[in-house]
């Protein structure tokens, strides 16, 4: 026997926490055989080894400081954990599962590794095949032909339940569909860990994922058809099988007139005139960019387009925040909280994952609680707004949601 030690990351000890994103993750480590070592303490140096077109991670040892591709610990040999933070070197995310391997060292002997993924929200159009089809797949499963869980997701976002109320054209339109795609994407990871959501960026062309083998072909009346590998070909959400999406524009070109990414940042300085601009266009556009279901709000779930859609109105939030120092809660233009209907201010819990209903509340909420994360406790099962605010820990770090954009750094 010799030398072991035990990598945890986020600090677990289950594979299934071994997700990370730019954020800091905090992870420990300890020894576990103290087999051949004479002193209280032993010199554990950290590195990492990356896979070709793998993520990259660095390392820390406090809460404060530059990320290092190394770290030196002193490691006591009772076995007392030693904490230290991992977070992914932006912008080399993952492309597989596991691409990042954790190296623990005392000299040059290897006494332990864990594999880890940079897991990251990507361009829809920059995903290998095996990304796009791990994506496709996981979505098919939640669906499992209209059987799945996913008909919660189509019956949160529905006009049927007042959901529309709570969540568009009002300061909660951002928040409550962060928790929203952060809720499916979730239970698409529960399926298959690999995937993250990822977003159409509505302002650029992207014909790749107007494709047979990615979102499906539209034919004159909407109706999408897939090719025979792709198991979006048995997408059901409503009576109608399938999905109905019209293109009103080349599909090889972006949708014309959206507000660009950079006028969309520039729209305003302050949350309520960037949420109401930037809901009518570039959100509302993208959705009327087409006909058939994504066109209307009590509709548009039942294409899957919808949440490559939202990802992105999500990440040009994301974005905004970033540019504008807007993470904090405790600052006014980072939210709007002068409305007063239920689910709008920012300590107001959101609606399904409440499970409140009646009176200005939809009648019935469903889904339940929000997925819960392996990797991380943010939001909780019932968010409240202000807990969607801070989505990557950048004002206090157990805001930390699990989830970064490729081109968003922390
Ligand atoms: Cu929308």
């Amino acid at each position: 026997m010799a030398l072991s030690v035990e990598l945890q990351v986020n600090n677990s000890t289950s594979p299934t926490a071994r997700y990370v994103t730019w954020a800091p993750s905090p992870c420990r480590i300890r020894v576990t055989n103290p087999s051949g070592t004479t002193t209280p303490t032993v010199s554990v140096k950290l590195g990492s080894v990356s896979a070709a077109a793998g993520g990259a991670v660095g390392f820390r040892s406090g809460t404060s400081g530059a990320f290092a591709t190394t770290l030196t610990l002193s490691v006591p040999i009772n076995g007392t954990s030693v904490p230290f933070f991992v977070a992914g070197r932006f912008p080399q995310a993952s492309t597989n599962d596991g691409d990042v391997t954790i190296e623990a060292r005392s000299g040059t002997t290897l006494v332990g590794s864990v594999k880890v993924m940079v897991r990251i929200r990507k361009n829809a159009v920059k995903l290998t095949p095996a990304e796009r089809a791990r994506f496709i797949s996981a979505l098919a499963r939640l669906n499992n032909q209209g059987l799945g869980r996913f008909v919660d997701f189509r019956d949160m976002h529905n006009s049927a339940t007042n959901v529309l109320a709570q969540s568009h054209g009002i300061p909660g339109f951002l928040p409550w569909h962060r928790a929203y795609l952060l809720d499916l994407e979730r239970e698409l990871q529960a399926i298959d860990p690999s995937v993250a959501l990822p977003y159409w960026r509505f302002d650029q062309a992207a014909p790749s994922l107007f494709t047979l083998d990615f979102l499906g072909v539209a034919n004159s009346t909407g109706t999408v058809r897939f090719s025979s590998t792709n198991p979006l070909q048995f997408w059901r959400a409503s009576t109608i099988p399938g999905v109905n999406r019209r293109p009103l524009f080349n599909t090889s070109t972006p949708p014309p007139d959206l507000l660009t990414e950079a006028q969309t940042i520039a729209l305003s300085s302050t949350y309520p005139n960037f949420r109401r601009l930037m809901e009518d266009n570039p959100h509302g556009w993208a959705h009327t960019s087409f006909g058939g279901f994504i066109r209307n709000p009590a509709t548009a779930p039942h294409d899957p387009l919808f949440f490559l859609l939202h990802c992105n109105v999500d990440r040009l939030w994301a974005k905004w925040q970033q540019q504008r120092g807007r993470f904090d809660p405790a600052l006014a233009s980072s939210y709007d909280n002068s409305n007063t209907r239920p689910g709008q201010r920012l300590d107001d819990t959101m609606w399904p994952w409440n499970g409140v209903t009646g009176g200005t509340r939809p009648a019935t909420a469903p889904g339940g609680a929000l997925a819960s994360s392996p990797a991380v406790a943010a939001p909780g099962p019932q968010p409240r707004v202000r807990d969607t605010l801070d989505y990557h820990g950048t004002v206090a770090a157990a805001s930390r949601q699990g989830f970064d954009y490729d081109d968003v750094p922390f």
